[in-house]
């Protein structure tokens, strides 16, 4: 075991350490918080995703700064695991402790329980600590980067962990970095890997698009820059693709008015620079600051603008992956299912039960709970939230089935397999995905869309003075507390047809969400103003 000096880790703490008295959680996906709080944070999390890689016997371990959809003064951090998944979920209560030891207790204190956790989890004496470091375009993320630092170089000393820092990076290609666990590789292999990919499915020029333009909004985020990068040796017509919203240094601009979470939640266009004539032909996505989650939309002639989110990808990819199966007689040995939480829209989840025939599992929100069941359950796993965050996860046995038969199909489904991230949520694989399934299918953006209509619906959020006093149980699908406030939920929404709603606290912002849904386009504000007002209430008694 790497020996801790406590004079040098205390020095540490005590330049980095300046928040006190504060309670973090650990949210949907890692810790997020206003960036001025997080130092405290930054430095107690280096050193517990340092020991994370000991227990994989000095693996790779991934750290990734960002907030993600939050706005630009919020910054967070997320653990990735050497296989590319988010942090193992037991290690979120151990490292909330030792994290708010720090800032509500002693030097002392915290010392003494980080050394247990450290000790009760190393077992061998030379095991140094690897991880990878990256971060999005935040004015506050070089600092938290140094806080981080100083906090594991102290505890192990410089010489006994080793740090790669790959600057700036989409959270996917973090975990995609970390899955490979190889020193020298960079952004630039993330590249040729996906580049490659898509080449074995686009047959280039002789290829009719379905589309005449695709425009990427990158919420003025570090997907921009990156997807910049990517293009220029992506084989698809350059003249084709533009990208807007693309002001990753102007941190001021991250996710105002634009990027997927705006979209989703808006129901309507990004706000951009340029003068675009939007045309019923053209696609149109959005990425949200760290290009994890991506949406599509369109404009039909009539100028009515259509989302195409979490829900319609991932059904679209089922269609496309259920005929492809079949094509390659692979149907009957390989399990397909769609993985959704309680956001999914109602029509989404009748479409494919009952018109695909394939079986749909919901879990809690956050993206760990749907990659899990997608890799336990299904042989393709395709999971979505309905914000655009998802990828699909492919089983040894489909690899090993597929590699076995040698029909079109068969290889189509591998070179398939390739373009998707399978370690997360990817707006930049995702929309490979995507296009490559819609010039396969020979679809518009219409044709996707008129598979099946969404259900009316609203996803609204509020401020109330403690989010943690709600709490929910099926999926986050029913609230038990405050208690009394589910039943007049469900009392309110039953008054509409297919009426539904449910409440949660978000894990990422200080908010609780409101989503609803009925069949009627005009009664929908009704509904959702109706609950809000309970959720108000519950907390003003
Ligand atoms: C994170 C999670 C997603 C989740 C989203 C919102 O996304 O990775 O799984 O849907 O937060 O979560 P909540 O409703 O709890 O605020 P991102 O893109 O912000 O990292």
């Amino acid at each position: 075991m790497i020996e801790v000096n406590k004079e040098k880790v205390y020095a540490a703490f005590d330049q980095i350490c300046k928040t006190k008295n504060y309670n973090f959680t650990y949210g949907t996906a890692g810790f997020r918080d206003h960036a001025i709080r997080l130092d405290t944070v930054m430095f107690t999390t280096g050193i517990i995703a340092a020991i994370r890689s000991i227990t994989h016997g000095g693996k790779y371990t991934g750290v990734m700064i960002t907030a993600s959809h939050n706005p630009p003064q919020d910054n967070g951090v997320k653990i990735v695991e050497p296989k590319g998944d988010m942090l193992l979920p037991s290690w979120e209560p151990e490292i909330t402790r030792l994290v708010n030891l720090a800032s509500n207790n002693t030097f002392d204190a915290w010392f003494d329980a980080m050394m247990d956790f450290y000790k009760s989890k190393t077992t061998s004496d030379d095991v140094i600590p690897h991880f990878m470091l990256a971060h999005d375009s935040r004015e506050s993320s070089p600092h938290l980067l140094h806080c981080l630092t100083t906090g594991v170089e102290a505890w192990f000393g410089v010489n006994n962990v080793k740090i790669k820092c790959h600057g700036l990076l989409t959270t996917p290609q973090l975990h995609f970095l970390t899955f490979l666990q190889r020193e020298n590789d960079s952004v630039k292999d993330y590249n040729t890997f996906f580049q490659n990919a898509w080449a074995n499915l686009y047959k280039g020029d002789d290829e009719e698009l379905p589309f005449d333009n695709l425009y990427v909004d990158t919420a003025n985020g570090i997907g921009s820059r990156q997807l910049e990068l990517f293009i220029k040796d992506w084989k698809f017509p350059n003249d084709r693709i533009h990208i807007l919203n693309g002001d990753y240094q102007n941190p001021s601009k991250l996710n105002i008015d634009c990027g997927a979470d705006f979209v989703k939640t808006q129901h309507k266009l990004p706000k951009h620079e340029t003068n675009t004539k939007l045309s019923p032909r053209d696609l149109y996505c959005s990425f949200d600051g760290d290009a994890d989650r991506i949406v599509f939309y369109y404009q039909d002639s009539q100028e009515k603008f259509h989302l195409l989110d979490g829900d319609k990808i991932s059904t679209l990819f089922a269609k496309f992956l259920q005929k492809l199966l079949h094509e390659s007689q692979l149907g009957s040995q390989l399990k397909l299912g769609v993985v959704q939480t309680a956001y999914a829209n109602g029509n989404s989840t009748k479409y494919i039960t009952d018109k695909l025939c394939v079986p749909v599992s919901c879990t809690k929100t956050g993206v760990k709970h749907l990659h899990h069941e997608a890799q336990s359950s299904y042989d393709i796993g395709i999971y979505f939230e309905a914000n655009g965050h998802g990828t699909i996860l492919f089983s040894e046995k489909f690899q090993q089935l597929v590699k076995m038969n040698t029909n079109h199909a068969a290889k189509k489904l591998y070179h398939f397999s390739q373009i998707i991230n399978q370690t997360v949520g990817d707006a930049i694989a995702d929309m490979l995905g995507v296009l490559i399934t819609l010039i396969s299918l020979k679809w518009t953006a219409h044709d996707w869309d008129k598979e099946y209509q969404d259900l009316p619906n609203l996803l609204t959020k509020v401020i109330v003075p403690d989010r943690t006093l709600f709490e929910t149980t099926d999926q986050e699908r029913k609230l038990v507390k405050p208690v009394g406030l589910q039943p007049k939920i469900e009392d309110c929404f039953n008054k509409f047809e297919q009426g539904r709603s449910f409440v949660r606290a978000s894990g990422t912002e200080d908010a609780v969400r409101i989503y609803c849904e009925c069949s009627d386009d005009s009664k929908i504000k009704l509904l959702s103003t109706e609950i809000t007002e309970l959720v108000v209430n519950s907390v003003k008694q």
